[in-house]
């Protein structure tokens, strides 16, 4: 079996290899084509835009395709920037300009009103009219400042609840096992799984 992760962001393909390279698939990203489209994200929820990205992708390649759409809700923002997460500070914007604006938003917030959560939404495209999706969710807060160094979109500012980690604190295996996406990537990969059994039948 093969299956494309359809996704630009190089940091979500090296979450999602991690977690998916053991099974026996073989997985392929957009380094493995001579094009890749950017699929325009439309819809209004992380369920709509994660099954417009595996729609898209599996029928630009050909093949079955697994998508991410992901987001952080911060609660003293009611749910902001949610859907909108990569275009927070606006288009074509870098990861510290939307950590700087999370920051500068919640200036007069207190630390026990920071409370915020990653979602993340996988969906599977196997065909057109044969989609599945996987929901992961991790709980934390907003920090009052940016860690040092770069770090994935808001990594630096998220300071996972159960760890007292922030998750640019995390390596790439340590984030999976807590992380929104980790969490849903645990769950597709049963589903991945039941699928080739299911076609080794
Ligand atoms: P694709 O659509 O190509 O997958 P994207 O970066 O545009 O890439 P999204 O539309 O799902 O992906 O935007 C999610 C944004 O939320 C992402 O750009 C980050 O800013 C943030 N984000 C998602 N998961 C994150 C994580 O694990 N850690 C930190 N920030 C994350």
């Amino acid at each position: 079996m093969q299956l494309v992760l359809a996704t630009n962001n190089a940091d979500k393909i090296r979450e999602m290899k991690n977690l998916l390279d053991d099974l026996p698939i073989t997985i392929l990203s957009r380094d493995d084509f001579l094009e890749f489209p950017d699929i325009e994200e439309t819809g209004t929820t992380l369920e709509e835009n994660a099954i417009i990205k595996a729609k898209a992708i599996a029928e630009f390649c050909d093949l079955p395709a697994l998508s991410d759409d992901s987001g952080l809700e911060v609660d003293a923002l009611d749910g902001a920037p949610g859907v909108y997460s990569s275009r927070y500070a606006g288009l074509d914007v870098s990861y510290r300009d939307n950590n700087e604006k999370l920051i500068r938003e919640l200036a007069d917030v207190p630390p026990e009103k920071r409370t915020a959560r990653f979602r993340c939404v996988i969906a599977i495209s196997w065909s057109p009219n044969d989609i599945e999706t996987i929901a992961g969710l991790s709980e934390g807060r907003v920090a009052t400042d940016i860690a040092e160094g770069e770090g994935f979109g808001y990594d630096p500012v998220f300071i996972h609840t159960a760890t007292g980690k922030r998750f640019s604190e995390m390596s790439v295996d340590e984030k999976n096992l807590v992380s929104h996406r980790g969490l849903a990537l645990q769950d597709a990969r049963t589903v991945l799984i039941n699928r080739i059994n299911q076609q080794a039948k």
